[in-house]
């Protein structure tokens, strides 16, 4: 049987590339889900890719994961900064979780720069813009294969 990747992107993110490109670049939450499926073909891993601005809906998608993918990757977007109960979710599960910023978060407002998944996270990659989540794919790959 493949191996699945649960991709979601949080709230906001499907606005990219329609502003902000300075800070986010000019690529698409298509363009980003297409690269994903490709960079995990690869691998010969499939993706589900989930984009929401409500939090539970993220917390279900990451429950649902349990039962058919074998690792997550996640811009949690603004939740990142905020949310407990998406780091409960992804604690619940146990699954491999890569951690991805487009931006460099560190570089910005300080309340961007405190996560509640960093520490439970497998990886965390930020400020490589679009290609950070094709990093996260790589890692993942890797991790899945150990
Ligand atoms: O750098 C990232 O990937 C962030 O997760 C993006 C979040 C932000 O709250 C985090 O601090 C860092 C915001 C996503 C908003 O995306 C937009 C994209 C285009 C236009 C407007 C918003």
């Amino acid at each position: 049987m493949t191996a699945r990747i649960l991709l979601v992107n949080g709230p906001n993110l499907n606005l990219l590339g329609t502003r902000e490109p300075e800070i986010y670049g000019s690529a698409t939450l298509a363009d980003v889900e297409s690269l994903v499926t490709r960079a995990a073909r690869d691998f010969s891993l499939e993706v589900r890719a989930v984009q929401s601005n409500h939090e539970g809906e993220i917390i279900d998608a990451i429950h649902a994961a349990r039962e058919d993918c074998a690792a997550i990757v996640i811009n949690p977007g603004a939740f990142t900064h905020t949310s407990i109960a998406i780091r409960d979710a992804i604690s619940g599960v146990a699954l491999p979780t890569a951690e991805v910023h487009i931006s460099n978060v560190h570089a910005r407002e300080a309340f961007r720069q405190h996560s509640y998944l960093s520490d439970i996270a497998a990886c965390v990659i930020v400020g490589c813009g679009v290609q950070g989540y094709e990093f996260a794919v790589r890692r993942i790959a890797s991790l899945l294969a150990e």
